[in-house]
């Protein structure tokens, strides 16, 4: 029987003859593939999702710099893993199927898709804080922005009115409620995006998809290993990769859960993430940035709101789906989280002064 993905597979300089190849991982935007050799390695081969991802050269360019910087900085060949190049000596190549690329698998990690326990979370706030640190000497401005605007929240509420006008699929009298509490929070999650062009907080390096499966914990011991998934990787404010963590971590409930009301922020998680967050990196931030942590929270869970509601009423473009309205209900539950955060926002800023105080 003929292997999956052989043709890409036979692209890369990975001296190893596959035997194996499957689908893996459970991403938004890539495809995932985990392919084994004879001699037992394995590799991570990957579809990039170059409608999303217009520019992958800068892509890889990016994730490149900042993969060899960490290894520097480290000397540690697990803190950022390899890539491997095609068999012409290139990051990447194009077919009639997409762009390739192939990297090590990490050998004894796994890889989690929700916290286990408290302690899992605060490992993976070991994990991004050491990222934030590691990187930042790192020039930001030398990274490509690959996906302009990425977390521009105003930018985001402009493209959610536009689609509001065209309403291409019909579907704005059924989310009137949530578009108009999306508007009415416009103001208050604009507020960063005004700091950073005004210069307040600083430019970093960010990573901008700080899930917990975006790291790898050590199989044996439960530390975190490293950071994976650095196709976002681009010049940003800190606060949106602590705030995407918290989103996606200290909540109860699944992101497309169908019934809002069993979506609930949790507050002591947010409290172990800031524990683990601010040992690790706490002295790189600014006062600025350590007093808005909570706001970051909000703000991108409100702009993650806003994506999911402009993809449903643009007919389900951009975030795969596997059901009809998952766009929305994703949508619902960032807007039912975010109302909870509001409610607990005195409990953060009290979460974020104890902690720097230990
Ligand atoms: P996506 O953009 O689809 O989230 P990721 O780069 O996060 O893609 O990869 C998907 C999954 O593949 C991860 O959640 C992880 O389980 C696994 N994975 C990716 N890279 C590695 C690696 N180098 N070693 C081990 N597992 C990996
Ligand atoms: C997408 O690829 P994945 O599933 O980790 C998205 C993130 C969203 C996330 C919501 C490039 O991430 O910005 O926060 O879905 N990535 C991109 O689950 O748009
Ligand atoms: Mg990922």
């Amino acid at each position: 029987m003929k292997m999956e993905r052989e043709a890409q597979l036979a692209r890369f300089a990975a001296n190893a003859v596959f035997v194996r190849c499957e689908r893996y991982g459970a991403g938004h935007i890539n495809s995932t593939y985990l392919a084994a050799a004879d001699n037992g390695k394995k590799y991570i081969l990957q579809r990039i999702n170059d409608h999303v991802f217009s520019d992958v050269q800068r892509l890889m360019e990016n994730i490149t710099a900042v993969t060899e910087h960490i290894r520097a900085r480290t000397q540690d060949p697990r803190s950022a893993p390899a890539f491997i190049p095609t068999t012409d000596g290139k990051l990447w190549f194009r077919d009639a199927e997409g762009c390739w690329r192939m990297q090590e698998f990490e050998e004894n990690t796994i890889c989690l898709q929700r916290a286990e326990t408290p302690e899992d979370f605060r490992e993976s706030a070991v994990a991004f804080g050491r990222f934030q640190r590691l990187l930042s000497d790192f020039p930001a401005e030398r990274l490509h922005e690959t996906i302009p605007n990425f977390h521009n929240t105003p930018d985001r509420f402009r493209i959610l009115e536009e689609t509001v006008r065209r309403d291409p699929m019909g579907r704005v009298k059924n989310v009137l409620r949530e578009i108009d509490y999306a508007l009415s929070q416009k103001d208050t999650v604009s507020q960063l995006q005004k700091l950073r062009d005004d210069g307040t907080l600083p430019v970093r390096v960010t990573h901008n998809d700080t899930k917990l499966n975006n790291v790898l914990f050590d199989a044996a011991t439960r530390k975190a290993v490293c950071v994976i998934d650095l196709d976002t990787v681009m010049p940003g404010l800190s606060l949106y990769d602590f705030g995407d963590a918290i989103r996606f971590g200290a909540v109860c409930g699944a992101e497309d859960e169908r019934d809002p009301d069993r979506v609930s922020f949790s507050s002591e998680l947010f409290r172990v993430y800031t524990n683990g967050y601010l040992s690790a990196c706490g002295k790189e931030l600014t006062r600025e940035e350590l007093e808005l942590l909570p706001l970051g929270a909000l703000t991108i869970t409100m702009e993650c709101g806003v994506r999911f509601l402009t993809d449903y009423l643009d007919g389900d473009h951009y975030f795969a789906t596997t059901r009809a309205e998952q766009n929305l209900d994703r949508a619902r539950t960032q807007f039912k989280l975010y109302a909870d955060m509001r409610k607990q926002e005195h409990t953060m800023h009290t979460a974020v002064k104890e902690e720097l105080l230990l």
